[in-house]
């Protein structure tokens, strides 16, 4: 059986990054791959390892849920639920823990990022969150996850987990492989390209938004920060803002890097900024229509996630009373 699993955070508002490293891959999977089952979650129990405000994170879950759907992703193709509404998935988070060590989790790249901007202390959540991700991937014995380039140290860790598990409890966990797009797969900052765009980044102009309008849309990419030479050239290492603008708009425009570096040779930077603004309005306004219509029909939108819960919690249900007994837990 071939299982493909992802999900991402209600963390705020997504950015174009979340959608090119990770939506518009899951679209491209539903369409072009054969699968058995693709489950596509909304992680909201990793939205709150830091901390949420209730009222802001509910409708965080139901936008994600309208996003989902207005970027193409088909209910007839795709289970999706919220990750919250399955309760397998923090049932096992917690069974997997009991054979994590503290020295791995410590060392994972996300969670030294994330501890430094914390206020009020760091829950042991953030530090168990690479965990949680596991459960979510073991609990449907997935073959392949579909995600950006930022998690592919977490996908690492679950490999691990999964290989650990197998040779303690015997042959229980298929190892699951990352399904990481050629680009767009770290989609970076526009005001520091050297680091990734992140929902969570506080300088609004440092990412485009899906829910963007077209002004802010040029605006930002008017003032996305490049260099001084005035070539168009794909460089990440000497060129990172070019370079990041250029990944932007081959993967909205769907054309590859060369074609755009010929087509934009010579043509300056501002010609060139006006182009990948045009690329990024002609792709996010038909998605930002859908999203709007989608969210107002509360109905549709609650029985697609209903749906989703109940399909998702019977194959979770089999594969935790698997791991359950192979831990000694089950007394039937
Ligand atoms: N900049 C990016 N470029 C390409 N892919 C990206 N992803 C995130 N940022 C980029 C991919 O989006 C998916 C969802 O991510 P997530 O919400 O689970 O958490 P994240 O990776 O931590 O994403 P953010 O936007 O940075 O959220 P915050 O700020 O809340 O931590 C993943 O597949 C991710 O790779």
């Amino acid at each position: 059986m071939k299982t493909i699993v992802s999900g991402i955070q209600p963390s705020g508002r997504l950015t174009l990054g979340n959608y090119l490293g990770a939506i518009k891959n899951f679209v491209n999977i539903q369409e072009n791959m054969e699968y058995d089952a693709f489950f596509v979650f909304i992680a909201d129990l990793h939205a709150i390892t830091v901390p949420k405000e209730p009222l802001l994170l509910r409708q965080s879950v139901r936008k994600l849920a309208a996003l989902y759907l207005a970027c193409g992703l088909n209910p007839e193709k795709v289970t999706l639920f919220i990750q919250s509404e399955v309760h397998e998935h923090a049932e096992l988070g917690y069974l997997l823990q009991t054979i994590s060590y503290i020295g791995e989790l410590e060392r994972m790249t996300q969670y030294k990022d994330k501890k430094i901007k914390q206020v009020d202390g760091v829950s042991s959540a953030l530090l168990t969150y690479p965990v949680l991700m596991a459960g979510d991937i073991l609990l449907y014995n997935a073959s392949y996850v579909p995600v950006g380039q930022d998690q592919k140290q977490h996908l690492e860790l679950t490999k691990i987990l999964a290989d650990r598990f197998n040779y303690r409890f015997g042959e229980t966990f298929i190892t699951p492989e990352p399904l990481i797009t050629k680009i767009g797969a770290k989609i970076m900052s526009l005001q520091d390209p050297t680091k990734k765009m992140s929902k969570s980044d506080p300088l609004e102009k440092a990412s485009i938004y899906l829910d963007d309008n077209e002004a802010a849309i040029r605006k930002k990419i008017a003032s996305a920060i490049t260099d001084s030479d005035g070539k168009i050239k794909f460089d990440p290492i000497n060129k990172p803002g070019i370079s990041n603008l250029l990944s932007i708009m081959s993967c909205c425009a769907n054309k590859p890097i060369e074609e755009l570096e010929k087509a934009y040779d010579g043509k300056g930077y501002g010609v060139f900024k006006q182009a990948v603004a045009d690329s990024i309005v002609s792709l996010l306004v038909p998605i930002q229509e859908k999203y709007e219509a989608i969210l107002n029909n509360k109905e549709l939108l609650d029985k697609i996630l209903d749906d989703g819960a109940i399909k998702a919690s019977y194959f979770a249900k089999k594969n935790l009373n698997k791991v359950k007994k192979r831990m000694g837990l089950l007394r039937k």
